[in-house]
Order: C-alpha cells, then sequence, then structure tokens
C-alpha cells in the first residue's frame, strides 16, 4: 500500500544550488541558450534552473576537448591516466550518499537502488577501465585512441550511463563533450565537481546540459570523431543519419522488449522474484527491462497467482524512502506515454490488473501493472513501455518461445528461467538477444559487454568489448 512521507533528513546531505552553468575546460561557465528547469518528479518541486547550451557553447566544449586531447590527454601514458580513474573512482565511493541522495530526487528512483545498485556500480566501471588504461595494447583492438568523444544519454540511470561512456573513452586515451538529459542534469553536473576534486585536467571532460538541440550540435559536430548514444530508436536512427557519410565512429543503445521467459521446471519463486525486479526495478525505465514475460501454459496460473500476490506487497512512494520498491515516473511526458500504451493494451482487450495503491496527486506516479491475455498483435506485446507494465504471454513448447521471444524489433537481453542447464544453453543459442539472463535477471557488471540486436542499435558497452568503441 502506498505511503507518503516527507523527504527524510538525509536529503539535506546534498547541496542543490539554485542554478548551473555548462562545465567546460575544467570550470563551470554560463551557458547561451536558455535555462532551464529540472523538478523532483516525485513532488513536481524545482530543483535548479540549468544552462542549456547554445551551438556556439557546444563549439566552445569540442574545442576545449580537443584541446585536451592534442596537448595533454592523448599524449598522456596510459598508467598515469590510470590514476586519475583510480581517484575519480574512490571519490565516487566517498560522495556516495551524496550522489546516490542527488540521483533518487532528480530521477525519482528508490533510493535503495540509486544507493545500491546505481552509485556501486557507477565507481565499479570506473575501477574495472583504470584498470585497462595502461593494457590497452592487449585489448585486441589497437592501442590508439579516437579523439574527442560527442556522448548522449537518457535519464534512466543518469549517472551509470555517464560512466558507461565517459570511463572507457578517457581510459583509451579521448577526451569527452557528454550531454545529460535534460530532466537529470543533476548528478552528471556533481561529477563534474568531482572531476575538478580529482584535478583531472581541464577539458578532458566536459559537460554540456540542454535538450535534443544541443545533442544535435553535439553529434554532428565535425570535430567530434566519436559519438556514443543511449536513448530512443527514433534519435538513434536520426543519429545514424546526421553522421552518416563522415568518419565519426558511432555507438548506438537503444530500446527494447525483452521476454522472461518462465519454463514450467523452473524454480517459481525464484522466478517471480525475476520477473518483479524485471519489470518493476526502476519503475520498468529500463532499456533491457523483462517487459514480456513469457510463461509456459502448465505453470502460468500458479505463477500469475504468485506474481499478483508479491505484486501487493511493493511499497509505491516517495523515493527518498529506504523502504520504497517503486519510485517516482520520471517527468510527465513519460507518465503520458504510459498510461497512452495501457489504455490501449485494454481497448485492445488483454485484461488489466494492478494491486490496491493510492497514488498522490501530485507528481508523477503509476502503480505496478500487468496485462494478461495478451496476443503478439497487441501493441502492449511489441512496443517498448517504459514504465511498470508487464505484458504476459503463454507458450506450450521451447520452440514457440523462442519464435515469440524473437519475434520483435528488438533484440536488448531476454531472461531464461528453467532447472535444465541444457536447455539454458539451447535457449541462449537461440534468443536473438545481446543478453541473456539465466535464473537471474537485470545483472550488471563492468566486466561483461552489453548491447543490442537488430533496432536495439549497435556496439557493446562494457568488458573488453566496450574498449572497441574508443580506439582506432
Ligand atoms: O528519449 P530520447 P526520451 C525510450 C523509451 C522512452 C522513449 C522516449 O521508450 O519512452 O525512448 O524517451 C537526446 N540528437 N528510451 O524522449 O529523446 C535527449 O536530450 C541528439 C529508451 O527521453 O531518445 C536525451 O539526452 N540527441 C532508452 C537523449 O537524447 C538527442 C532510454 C535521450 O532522449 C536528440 C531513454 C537529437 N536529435 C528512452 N533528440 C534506453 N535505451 O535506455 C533527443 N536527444
Amino acid at each position: 500500500p502506498f505511503q507518503y512521507a516527507p523527504a527524510p533528513e538525509s536529503r539535506s546531505i546534498v547541496d542543490i544550488k539554485p542554478s548551473y552553468g555548462l562545465f567546460i575546460n575544467g570550470e563551470f561557465v554560463d551557458g547561451h541558450g536558455k535555462a532551464f528547469k529540472t523538478i523532483s518528479p516525485a513532488t513536481e518541486e524545482v530543483l535548479a534552473e540549468v544552462a542549456e547550451a547554445s551551438d556556439a557553447d557546444v563549439e566552445t566544449a569540442v574545442k576545449a576537448a580537443r584541446k585536451a586531447y592534442d596537448k595533454v590527454w592523448g599524449r598522456m601514458p596510459g598508467r598515469e591516466r590510470a590514476k586519475y580513474l583510480y581517484r575519480i573512482a574512490r571519490i565516487i565511493q566517498e560522495r556516495g550518499r551524496e550522489l546516490a541522495v542527488l540521483e533518487s530526487l532528480d530521477n525519482g528512483k528508490p533510493i535503495k537502488e540509486s544507493r545500491d545498485v546505481d552509485i556501486p556500480t557507477v565507481a565499479a566501471h570506473f575501477f574495472y577501465y583504470a584498470g585497462w588504461a595502461d593494457k590497452l595494447e592487449y585489448s585486441g583492438f589497437g592501442s590508439t585512441p579516437l579523439g574527442v568523444a560527442g556522448q548522449v544519454i537518457p535519464w534512466n540511470f543518469p549517472l551509470l550511463m555517464l560512466a558507461w561512456k565517459i570511463a572507457p573513452a578517457l581510459a583509451c586515451g579521448n577526451t569527452v563533450v557528454l550531454k545529460p538529459a535534460e530532466t537529470t542534469p543533476l548528478t552528471a553536473l556533481l561529477f563534474a565537481e568531482i572531476c575538478q576534486q580529482a584535478d583531472l585536467p581541464p577539458g578532458v571532460v566536459n559537460i554540456v546540459t540542454g535538450a535534443g538541440d544541443t545533442g544535435r550540435a553535439l553529434v554532428s559536430h565535425p570535430d567530434v570523431d566519436k559519438v556514443a548514444f543511449t536513448g530512443s530508436t527514433d534519435v538513434g536512427r536520426a543519429i545514424a543519419k546526421a553522421v552518416a557519410g563522415t568518419d565519426k565512429k558511432v555507438t548506438l543503445e537503444l530500446g527494447g522488449k525483452a521476454a522472461n521467459i518462465v519454463f514450467d521446471d523452473a524454480p517459481i519463486d525464484q522466478a517471480v522474484e525475476g520477473i518483479v525486479n524485471g519489470i518493476f526495478f526502476n519503475q520498468g525505465h529500463v532499456c533491457c527491462a523483462g517487459s514480456r514475460l513469457l510463461v509456459q501454459e502448465s505453470v502460468a496460473e500458479e505463477v500469475l497467482d504468485r506474481l499478483k500476490r508479491r505484486m501487493a506487497t511493493l511499497r509505491v512512494g516517495d523515493p527518498l524512502d529506504k523502504n520504497t520498491d517503486i519510485g517516482a515516473i520520471n517527468s510527465a511526458e513519460q507518465l503520458a506515454r504510459i498510461k497512452e500504451l495501457s489504455d490501449i493494451g485494454e481497448a485492445e482487450g488483454a485484461g488489466r490488473w494492478s494491486p490496491a495503491c493510492d497514488l498522490p496527486s501530485t507528481g508523477f506516479w503509476f502503480p505496478p501493472t500487468i496485462f494478461t491475455g495478451v496476443s503478439q498483435a497487441h501493441r502492449i506485446a511489441r512496443e517498448e513501455i517504459f514504465g511498470p507494465v508487464l505484458s504476459v504471454l503463454t507458450f506450450r513448447t521451447p520452440s514457440e518461445a523462442v519464435e515469440k521471444a524473437n519475434n520483435t524489433p528488438y533484440g536488448l537481453s531476454a531472461g531464461v528461467w528453467t532447472d535444465k542447464g541444457s536447455r539454458i544453453l539451447h535457449m541462449a543459442n537461440q534468443l536473438r538477444a545481446g543478453v541473456v539472463w539465466a535464473n537471474t535477471f537485470n545483472k550488471f557488471d563492468p566486466t561483461s559487454p552489453f548491447g543490442g540486436y537488430k533496432e536495439s542499435g549497435y556496439g557493446r558497452e562494457g568488458g573488453r568489448h566496450g574498449l572497441e568503441a574508443y580506439l582506432r
């Protein structure tokens, strides 16, 4: 049941300034675009005003990055670069609570996730890639950096996406201009302060805040050698077109519609936890979310029964309350998208169910929801909802499960729940998805590559493979 409490004391550990500039060449400077506000999606309270980078500001940032690359970072021995990355990783750990609270305020995600998943994984990425910086000749991809990387990231894991982009880029000797999403700029700006604290040479990391126009200016800038994007498939396509015919190297990490496949021999309690984690983690704002449950017919009733009982115990509410399981939806626009697709699911005849859940009138909220009786023709079986909404389909045989799981334009991830090791291997080979989890879901590790098939994009981030995107 929903319980709303005022933000606990821990909020006082972050010092949010009334306004923020852009971070260019090691310092905060004014932007020349129209400043915008970032709000807490749980309360709609304005957290801060943030500068918008104009085309000219993007130009200044790219120049700073180029100069830092030519004069300092691109020439620095790997072992020296590693020292900076280790230092950044340690400061992230030291300031972990502050970063977690700020992330939860700006994004709406539960503090137990930002504190126990996002921030530790961010630090782990910097530690991991720091270790590569002086060993690039063993990467298999050469050891020559590309130059200036232009990176555009989304709002669902603001600091983690920043880490996925910045840590390998810097380890390989590139410099960076990064644009955070317009609804979640604050932890990227705190990261800029951490770069100052770590004495990172000016221009190695530049943060330009703004929306799509700023992103467009960045990825199409002629002096950007490498474009890395995570976000919607539509924008990914637009970026691929914008850079076509240039020599820019591009990686795109786009949407998903993952199947979480439960066989009748699966440990059911464990599978139910995996289903819940797969779709309700981070409000379902996860590109690899297990948003389609494929359950074998013979156990479907039992699984759904247990799933509903488990869903009734989920607490929706204040992101800063450490007992919260599901926080706020990141923005009014995203909430509208989730509502629209859910209404379409109902209109198309699927059965909609949510536990009793009292949601407040301010802020953006959506209850954990499942749709049963979903067929492959339904839009909720095909389109990314990017919210706490699960579409349930059934299957009889393993080959039917494979056929249904692969029947999507996406191919980012999938999950398989079974007691049979041979079935896990068989499924992993048949599923057209970049990641296949077995008897678990939504596990991330810096040592392990991540990326898509088909419309989920191309290129890999994480692990040794993640270095390829940043080396010539
Ligand atoms: O994404 P956008 P939105 C999916 C999810 C969601 C939908 C829309 O289904 O409902 O996309 O979300 C910047 N050139 N995902 O609108 O617009 C933008 O400022 C360069 C899946 O928020 O793709 C932001 O920084 N950049 C996903 C970033 O792109 C541009 C995560 C992502 O925003 C740009 C997010 C342009 N023309 C949404 N236009 C995932 N794969 O995890 C916008 N941007």
